[in-house]
């Protein structure tokens, strides 16, 4: 079509002569006439043609501008689609770079065959299936057991029953346990009874056991020396010395120093439990005092031998401590006789006198004194200080240092040879 199109656009036009027709003299017979008649038809065929050719060239653009907007479209739609490739393109390397990441990824893949073979392994493991059956068939043979069911009737009968047996053999019980209370608060009565009538002294014999040594005495040892004594009231013994001489005997020795030999500086645990040894130098011990003297009326006997050989001594007729809970407080009574003379009880300054003052050690401060009596250098010991004493018995073996064993009758330890403190109960 484009091809015949373009042949009519470039045909040549004919030439038309006009001039005669507009302008000569006219003559229907004349051959020019006639020329000029067929002049004028092949013009008219011309502007027909002209006019087709017109018509044709609108035609013609219209096609070309057709084309023209086709291959515009074609070009817009060839760049979509370039457009589209490349973000196909890009996809598409996304995806093979996923998939090589999960290729290179061996641990998820690892756990991917793990968790097959283990599915794989459990749809094989028909045990667990076969346990289940098993014990399916158990349950439904033990409910269908009537053998069973009639065992545990007849097991359930005898439990009822022996329920009742045990409830007649409680009451039975009961009045039995009622009937042995009774003879019991009856033979304890009986017992209170004859340990009344009793003196102390027949029940300890009876028991074997010696509470001090009055009993030793009173049993007619008259030898001074150690024994052994149960001041707590069992079997448990201490050694003590016994003073079997001094105004009738029958003293236990609860201090005693007869040499250097033995330190006081101690502390409170060993005060409470006592150290040394009773045939030279010792302290009975804290708890032994308080076991001696409590709930008795007990005397202490006080005696310093000077080394020239004279003894001085004193009496006080009332003695105790009370335990360790109390920190062994003194309770301490008189009269107090004796050629010492008093330095304990009523000493003419309150912070001497010791009655009713706790017991004190190097590392247990008790008394009444700012700082702590039984720790200061001059003194080191434990006793029942005050603020701080008038009477010390428990330094150091120190002599020269020793101030005031017994103010004012012995004033220094320059001189002392001995000491005891005895106690005996009246
Ligand atoms: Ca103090």
């Amino acid at each position: 079509m484009m091809f015949s199109i373009l042949f009519l656009l470039f045909m040549p036009i004919p030439q038309v002569r006009t001039g005669s027709l507009l302008t000569g003299t006219y003559d229907p017979n004349s051959t020019a006439l006639i020329n000029e008649i067929r002049d004028i038809k092949e013009i008219d065929v011309l502007r027909q043609i002209i006019n087709q050719e017109t018509l044709i060239r609108v035609a013609v653009v219209k096609d070309v501008q057709a084309v023209v907007d086709d291959l515009s479209s074609v070009k817009r739609s060839m760049a979509s689609s370039e457009t589209m490739v490349s973000t196909l393109q890009q996809t598409l390397e996304s995806l093979k770079s996923q998939v090589d990441s999960l290729n290179r990824d061996n641990t998820l893949a690892q756990k991917v065959e793990t968790l097959q073979r283990q599915v794989y392994t459990l749809r094989q493991d028909k045990t667990l299936e076969k346990r289940v059956e098993t014990l399916e068939r158990q349950v439904n043979t033990l409910s269908q057991d009537k053998a069973l069911q009639r065992k545990v009737e007849i097991l359930q009968r005898k439990v009822d029953s022996l329920t009742e047996e045990q409830i007649r053999e409680k009451e039975n019980w009961h009045e039995k346990i009622q009937e042995i209370e009774q003879k019991f608060n009856r033979n304890i009565t009986e017992v209170y009874e004859l340990l009344n009538n009793r003196t102390l002294e027949t029940i300890i014999k009876d028991f074997k056991l010696y509470v001090d040594c009055k009993h030793y005495y009173l049993q007619g040892q008259t030898q001074s020396g150690v024994y052994r004594i149960s001041p707590f009231g069992n079997e448990s013994q201490i050694e003590v010395y016994c003073d079997m001489v001094t105004e009738g005997g029958g003293w236990t020795a609860i201090q005693k120093r007869v040499s250097g030999s033995e330190s006081f500086d101690r502390t409170w645990a060993e005060y409470k439990n006592g150290f040394g040894f009773p045939d030279d130098s010792y302290w009975i011990g804290n708890d032994a005092i308080h076991q001696l003297t409590k709930g008795r009326n007990s005397s202490l006997y006080v005696s310093i031998t000077l080394k020239n050989g004279t003894t001085f001594y004193e009496l006080y007729q009332q003695f105790s401590i009370n335990d360790e809970a109390d920190n062994y407080s003194l309770f301490l009574g008189g009269p107090a006789t004796g050629t010492l003379v008093d330095s304990m009880l009523h000493t003419g300054n309150s912070d001497y006198n010791l009655s009713g003052m706790s017991f004190s050690t190097p590392d247990r401060d008790n008394d009444r004194y700012s700082g702590n009596c039984a720790a200061l250098s001059t003194i080191r010991g434990g006793w029942w200080f005050n603020n701080c004493h008038a009477a010390f018995l428990n330094i150091q073996w120190s002599p020269a240092v020793w101030s005031w064993p017994w103010w004012p009758t012995v004033r220094s330890g320059t001189d002392v040879k001995e000491t005891m403190m005895l106690v005996r109960r009246h």
